[in-house]
């Protein structure tokens, strides 16, 4: 009994002595960090900076002192590929688009070497966004093809940062992909994760359009209205698909440092099929949580973090989304492993839906049964018209032309001339896999489309006497009989 109020007792002085101990050890430490402000942190040693080119990191810097940190970089000038067959005179930091990624830390102290090829048509220089000081650097940095320029700076803000070229038409010189990232981690470094990759949107202005071939200039006039041509992640359409993609394993942590060079649009950064755990917004200090997509303004730049669960291709885009399906803003990250149905259990069913009513007012009941009586040839066209416009007109369009890659023609169609019993195959039963139209092949999905015997035979009639075809005429008998 007497033991254990003792030892209450001891316990209660015990915690007023941790306590107190913890409070001057804080206050101390707060006095330390005080102190430690960038501008007057000291440097030990020094080294030369690990230069990665996209979709690469450098290793983290993490807990390392502050150094003197000796980064070379040289511009170049080189034709590359844009698009399958189309290639655009890429203006560079160390020969990528996105430049090198450089990676520092707070209170470094940064000897920038900076050299221009001899080969080179013009001059450039780099403002970094990371720099405090006139123009990041643009001044300082400034030279001609063929030289070398040194300046040095310190690192006084922790953060992800854009670096780009800055010399005149500066947009010309963004536009031609002169831009890249450098990372200044904070003291102690950033939290570890399995994956790290660099991902760089910029958008392209071509003399040609989207997809004409050969080598293509810069458009001065696009890239001043802003009718960006090609929407990119590092640097060409493709740049992080096929051979390119990210990978990770379930159950990885992935980190990607995601720039926006512009020059113009600004990126709504999304992963389908993912949720930011983390996201450093504008690549600052502050943290956000539980993000479907983040906004990264041209010049710009955001740390995204998330854990893969399941495998399965996740794919990287600018929500804008045409950009991503027409333009290339589209990157994958293929992540193997184990199926996780805790996490997402898959298409598990598909039946039949039928609430027996129809919302476009379609008859039922002469899909089955006996004949309604036939239209003449004029009551077909204006019921095929209107057919038409309600179920065809979305993907073969309003005179019937298609949309290239996607829906097929229509309109003199090859394919439909030919043969009636096949076309109306397609019409009553749907139609997947390879065709070729007009000398185009299509591969894609056309759905069943659910109307009565009647009005596909109106469709067709209406379709065959338009635009160029056979002029066939499609009884309702001749539709009965395709089963
Ligand atoms: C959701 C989009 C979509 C709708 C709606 C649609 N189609 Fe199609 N259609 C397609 C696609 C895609 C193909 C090519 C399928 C393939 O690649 O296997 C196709 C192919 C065809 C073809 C054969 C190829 C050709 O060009 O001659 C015909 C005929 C046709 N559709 C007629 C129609 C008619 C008539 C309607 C309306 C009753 C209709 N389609 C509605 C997407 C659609
Ligand atoms: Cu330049």
């Amino acid at each position: 009994m007497k033991n254990s109020k003792k030892t209450k007792k001891g316990l209660i002085v015990g915690f007023f002595f941790a306590a107190l101990f913890a409070g001057l050890f804080s206050s101390c430490e707060k006095a330390v960090a005080a102190k430690e402000d960038p501008e007057s942190m000291k440097v030990y040693g020094e080294s030369e900076a690990e230069m990665t080119a996209p979709p690469f990191v450098p290793r983290p810097v993490g807990k390392r002192a502050a150094t003197k940190l000796i980064v070379n970089m040289e511009v170049i000038e080189k034709e590359m590929e844009m698009s399958d067959g189309v290639t655009y005179v890429y203006w560079t930091f160390d020969g990528t688009v996105p430049g090198s990624f450089i990676r520092t830390r707070v209170g470094d102290e940064i000897e920038f070497h900076f050299k221009n090829h001899p080969d080179s048509k013009l001059p450039h220089n780099i403002d970094l966004h990371a720099v405090t000081g006139p123009g990041g650097g643009a001044e300082s940095s400034f030279v001609a093809p063929g030289h070398e320029s040194v300046f040095t700076f310190k690192t006084m803000n922790p953060g992800l940062y854009v670096y780009h070229c800055a010399t005149a038409p500066v947009g010309m010189h963004i536009a031609n992909g002169m831009y890249g990232l450098i990372l200044v981690e904070p003291e102690g470094g950033l939290p570890p994760v399995d994956k790290e990759y660099y991902v760089m949107q910029g958008d392209f202005y071509t003399e040609g359009e989207n997809g004409e071939r050969g080598l293509q200039a810069f458009s001065m006039e696009k890239a001043v209205n802003e009718d960006a041509d090609y929407v990119v992640f590092n640097g060409k359409v493709g740049g992080l698909t096929g051979d390119n993609a990210l990978t990770a394993k379930v159950g990885e942590t992935v980190r990607l440092y995601v720039g926006n060079g512009g020059p113009n649009l600004v990126s709504s950064f999304h992963v389908i099929g993912e949720i930011f755990d983390k996201v450093y917004v504008e690549g600052g200090a502050m943290i956000n949580e539980n993000v479907q997509t983040t906004l990264i303004p041209a010049g710009g730049a955001a740390i995204v973090e998330f854990k893969v669960e399941v495998p399965g291709n996740l794919v990287l885009v600018d929500h804008s989304i045409f950009r991503a399906f027409n333009k290339g803003a589209l990157g994958i990250l293929k992540v193997e492993g184990e199926e996780n149905p805790k996490v997402f259990g898959g298409k598990i069913e598909e039946k039949v839906y039928n609430p027996g009513t129809s919302v476009s007012g379609v008859t039922e009941e002469a899909t089955e049964g006996g004949l309604s009586a036939e239209m003449s040839m004029a009551e077909k066209m204006e019921r095929g018209k209107q057919v038409y416009t309600q179920n065809c007109l979305a993907c073969h369009q309003a005179t019937g032309a298609g949309i290239p890659n996607a829906f097929p023609p229509l309109a003199s169609s090859d394919y439909l001339n030919k043969d009636v019993h096949r076309a109306i195959e397609v019409v009553k039963f749907g139609l997947t896999g390879e065709i070729q139209v007009n000398g185009n092949v299509y591969n894609s999905a056309m759905p069943k489309q659910n109307i009565s015997d009647e009005d596909v035979a109106a469709v067709l009639t209406y379709v065959y006497n338009n635009w160029g075809n056979n002029k066939s005429e499609v009884t309702q008998e001749m539709v009965k009989k395709v089963k």
